[in-house]
């Protein structure tokens, strides 16, 4: 399917647009597709000096499917990162490993665009770094959540307004749900009959799509700067201490709502199966995973979130489990062009899985709450 866009045959004329093979780097000995993003293409790209030097980078060619004004987006980041980089250093931190650094082009610009009209960004690597498909322990999950805390902190100076919104409406359930209804009437009908009980779960709970964004326009949680695509593998641990170290993926950081953040990590992290699972049997929510990211996630806001903020972050949770089966499902209904796809009917499997899960956070929500609760005031 759309493993890798036949667009990456320009790979040569853009890793030729950047200073990879330089007199310091030395000459380029492989690139390769990279990590298990749905939606950018990924390489690495290793260089040996003749002194037998390793210097390696990430390159990417952004999704202009998806993302409709890449310029606009490397605005965003390379404006995000440079906030980071200050704040880092402020705080005595390592700027070179604690953010992603933008590698400009030979001729001084952000992002390089082929002879094709693809655009394709670079970044150095980060070395004796780990990122992890899923959660191995509960101290990476928590610590995962410290850092996304941290990360909203360290940009809550940041002026939103500065920011593109590069996908309108992207945590909007209500709007994702019109989205979902229109696959429902123009998607494949065979498709569709594959997916009835999924279909009916998911419209069950229309009611559900709009509470973030009316508490949002009724001034009752506030808008801030989020990064919006929390999940585990958006993350870099130090492969020496362990810690989370480098929020990567800043492709969504728009404005939002913490619960975004908040919901989009436990949907990912605290899963106790894969999120294209097939044994349902094996899909719950895993109650300490939730506990520890709740409490991790709450320290590393150091108090910044308000009380209706953390009051809702169950319902985050559930709203942003249930959007992400909605737009999996959707996706599936009209052909597979938004996520990558590894096997036949593989958005039908996360959107079970998504569902199934937000069926567990239900019969759960009590507990949850319960830990919520436990945690609200952060020096408890
Ligand atoms: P996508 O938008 O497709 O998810 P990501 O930006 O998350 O793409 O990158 C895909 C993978 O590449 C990540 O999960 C991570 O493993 C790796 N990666 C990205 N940037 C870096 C970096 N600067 N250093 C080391 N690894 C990185
Ligand atoms: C996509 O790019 P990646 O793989 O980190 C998607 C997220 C979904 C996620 C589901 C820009 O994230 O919104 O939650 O897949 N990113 C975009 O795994 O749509
Ligand atoms: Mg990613």
């Amino acid at each position: 399917m759309n493993t890798e866009h036949p667009a990456c045959a320009k790979i040569d004329e853009a890793i030729a647009a950047f200073p990879i093979e330089t007199a310091q780097n030395g000459s380029l000995v492989e690139r390769r597709p990279y990590g298990n993003g749905h939606i950018n293409d990924t390489f690495l790209l290793r260089c040996t000096s003749p002194d037998q030097n390793e210097t390696k980078f990430i390159l990417q060619r952004m999704n202009h499917d998806i993302f409709k004004n890449p310029p606009q987006l490397m605005e965003n980041v390379v404006q995000v990162t440079q906030h980071l980089r200050r704040t880092i250093l402020s705080q005595g931190g390592d700027p070179n490993r604690e953010t992603l650094n933008v590698l400009q082009t030979r001729n001084g610009a952000d992002w390089y665009q082929d002879s094709s009209q693809n655009y394709w960004r670079v970044f150095p690597f980060i070395e004796r770094s780990v990122c992890l498909e899923k959660v191995e322990s509960e101290k990476d999950f928590y610590d995962s959540a410290v850092a996304f805390g941290n990360f909203q902190r360290q940009l809550a100076d940041f002026p939103v307004r500065k920011l593109h919104e590069t996908i309108p409406n992207f945590h909007n359930t209500s709007s994702r749900f019109e989205d979902f209804q229109k696959a429902v009437q123009e998607g494949d009908q065979s498709r569709a009959a594959l997916a009835q009980a999924e279909l009916a779960f998911a419209l069950d709970r229309k009611q559900d799509t709009a509470v973030l964004t009316n508490l949002l326009a009724e001034g009752k949680l506030p808008l801030r700067v989020t990064h919006n695509d929390t999940k585990l593998n958006n993350i870099l641990f130090d492969a020496d201490t362990h810690k989370a170290l480098c929020i990567i993926d800043l492709d969504t950081v728009m404005p939002g709502l913490s619960l975004y953040d908040f919901g989009d990590s436990i949907r990912f992290g605290a899963n106790t199966g894969a999120e294209d699972e097939t044994d349902l049997s094996k899909v719950e929510l895993d109650l300490s995973l939730f506990e520890a990211f709740t409490k991790g996630y709450l320290e590393g806001c150091a108090g910044s979130l308000a009380p209706k903020e953390i009051e809702m972050l169950p319902m985050g949770a559930k709203l942003m489990t249930y959007e992400c089966g909605i737009r999996f499902l959707a996706d599936f209904l009209t052909g597979d062009h938004y996520f990558k796809t590894h096997r036949e009917h593989h958005n039908l499997d996360r959107a079970r899985t998504q569902f199934k899960l937000v069926a567990d956070m239900e019969a759960k929500w009590h507990d949850m709450t319960v830990i919520v609760k436990k945690y609200e005031n952060p020096a408890k």
